[in-house]
């Protein structure tokens, strides 16, 4: 089973380690949609940036031609989530469930075109990108997540 080795800090947000926890332990099968959207989400584990511990979020998924959008929007937060750091600071220990078991990716920051490009994939999925971008004056991240 692909894994990152180390200790595995869950997330301080209840819902989402729960949900991290479901999807996981089901093989996808459970906890692999937003709340009651109904839009699938991916796993996405990291090596923590400052801890050097496993670190794990839910993401929507925005997948295309095996390669997919890590959209840093926290919700409009104006400051980007720790998750961000992480995968600057260590982008190619990373791995992406997005089904039965996680795969191993290397992480990459887009801009320009890229960025636009996978911008619009992640509104078509995700409308809500679309409020979150509205609500702050944070250029909301955009990460690229490709088959290592
Ligand atoms: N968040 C998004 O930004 N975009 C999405 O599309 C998205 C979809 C989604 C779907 C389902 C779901 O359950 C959650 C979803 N989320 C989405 C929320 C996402 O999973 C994260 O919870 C959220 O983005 C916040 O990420 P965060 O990394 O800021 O998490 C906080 C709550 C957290 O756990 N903080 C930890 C803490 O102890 O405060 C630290 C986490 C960490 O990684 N620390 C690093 C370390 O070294 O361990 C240091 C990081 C640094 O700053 O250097």
């Amino acid at each position: 089973m692909t894994e990152l080795a180390g200790e595995y800090i869950p997330s301080t947000s209840k819902w989402v380690r729960d949900q991290i926890e479901e999807y996981e332990s089901s093989g996808g099968t459970r906890g692999n949609l937003l709340l009651d959207t109904g839009i699938p989400v991916i796993i996405v584990t990291m090596r923590g940036a400052k801890s050097g511990a496993v670190r794990k979020i839910a993401l929507m998924r925005v997948e295309h031609e095996g390669s997919y959008a890590l959209v840093a929007s926290k919700g409009g937060a104006p400051d980007n989530p720790d998750w961000y750091h992480n995968l600057l600071a260590n982008p190619t220990e990373v791995l992406v469930q997005d089904g039965p078991a996680p795969f191993r990716v290397t992480v990459r920051e887009v801009d320009g075109a890229e960025y636009d490009e996978w911008w619009s994939r992640s509104a078509a999925v995700f409308p809500q990108y679309e409020t979150y971008r509205a609500k702050t004056d944070r250029r909301i991240p955009v990460l690229v997540a490709e088959p290592a």
